[in-house]
């Protein structure tokens, strides 16, 4: 058991859709702590930085277009084992092979726009966060989810 962060992205479709509640209900209640949390319009750069992997594939020019085409909501989660639970909830890039009432399977139609992005490893976390936020300036780190008073209370 580990206590991981990760950095979690409502991408333009979920904002358009007025799905933004509902989904950050999903990680409030399973008990992660939302370290950080803003909206903005990703720019050119942020999107090249973000999706750099994927630079060449034939659907990079869509991606692109796609995550500057609204605003999204750019969060840093924290909780334990985050990156493969919360990737869990999150379902799989195909919707059509996400689990059942994970987010992707609930919400969206298409990989293309397909809600939620969440970052796959502990080094993909630590450098997506960085292209959002001011990691040392914007966390908020100093207080306690009601998750963390239970597990204080537990051996
Ligand atoms: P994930 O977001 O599940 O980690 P990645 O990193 O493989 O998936 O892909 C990043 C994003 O690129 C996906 N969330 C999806 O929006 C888009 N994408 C990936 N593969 C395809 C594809 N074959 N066709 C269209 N869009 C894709």
């Amino acid at each position: 058991m580990n206590i991981e962060r990760t950095f979690v992205a409502l991408k333009p479709d979920a904002v358009q859709r007025g799905l933004i509640g509902k989904i950050i209900t999903r990680f409030e209640e399973k008990g992660f702590k939302i370290l950080a949390m803003k909206m903005l319009e990703v720019t050119p750069e942020q999107a090249a930085a973000h999706y750099a992997e994927h630079v060449g594939k034939p659907f990079y020019d869509g991606l692109i277009q796609f995550i500057t085409s609204a605003p999204i909501v750019a969060m840093v989660v924290e909780g334990i084992d985050a990156i493969e639970e919360i990737r869990h909830i999150v379902g799989a890039t195909n919707p059509d092979k996400a689990d059942v009432g994970s987010i992707r399977a609930d919400y969206s139609p298409l990989m293309k726009c397909n809600c939620i992005h969440a970052s796959d490893s502990v080094a993909s976390a630590e450098r997506e966060m960085r292209i959002y936020f001011d990691v040392e300036k914007e966390l908020c780190t100093n207080w306690k989810t009601m998750m963390e008073v239970v597990l204080d209370g537990l051996q």
